[in-house]
């Protein structure tokens, strides 16, 4: 049995719970951090020294760092599809998680932070506009990947999930998206596995304006 530490309206706690119920596994998600239990606490740090959620417990294994996770559970519990073992097939997967999980997400959470979790007098109108612009380019490198296939290797992989768990901010947040058929496509596809629209489509709005 897994148990997952972290509130559900976390993207990375998101990216975890997509796994975690994308692979069918027993588990209990604990609600900390952001209007729950602290994360900051003397138990929770003594599982994450840096005091944020997500963390994992497995038995005696215990993690932190979201793409830490989804790697572990890939090893450990995927499928081939899921978690390719050999590692020439893996490896250009996995820099699509990489790709997706730092360069892409940073920048749409960087767009998050600027126009719906800051309280707005602690927002920065030149640094949300220099996200917006660098946002586009990043998508458009998506899209292109994305054109004429499914998904971002051969079948539905973890790579998808480091990804996709962003879209929904990346869809949903207030600013001027470009038109890109095949990334557009990507997100209604996703949206057809119920482990992504329980898991990694939920609403933020209590997280509007606090810092
Ligand atoms: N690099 C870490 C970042 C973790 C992180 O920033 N978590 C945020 C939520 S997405 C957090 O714990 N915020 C403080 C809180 O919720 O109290 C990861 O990928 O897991």
């Amino acid at each position: 049995m897994l148990t997952i530490y972290g509130r559900r309206n976390s993207s990375n706690v998101q990216l975890v719970m997509w796994a975690v119920h994308e692979l069918g596994l027993p588990h209990e998600r604990i609600d900390y951090g952001f209007g729950h239990a602290s994360p900051l606490s003397p138990e929770f740090l003594a599982m994450n020294p840096m005091g944020k959620v997500p963390v994992l417990r497995d038995g005696d294994v215990t993690l932190f760092e979201a793409a830490a996770i989804l790697r572990y559970l890939g090893a450990a519990y995927g499928d081939e599809a899921f978690w390719p073992r050999d590692a020439r097939v893996r490896g250009p997967l996995d820099t699509w998680a990489e790709w997706g999980k730092n360069s892409f997400t940073e920048v749409v959470l960087r767009i998050f932070y600027h126009s719906v979790r800051l309280p707005p007098d602690q927002r920065d109108p030149a640094y949300l506009a220099e996200a917006i612009a660098a946002l586009g380019p990043l998508a458009a490198i998506l899209d292109k990947r994305l054109a004429g296939r499914e998904y971002l290797g051969e079948s539905f992989s973890f790579a998808d999930i480091a990804v996709g768990h962003i879209l929904h901010r990346y869809f949903t947040l207030d600013w001027p998206r470009p038109d890109l058929p095949a990334l557009a496509a990507y997100y209604a596809r996703l949206q057809t596995r119920a482990a992504y629209r329980d898991h990694a489509m939920v609403n933020y709005e209590a997280l509007r304006g606090y810092t």
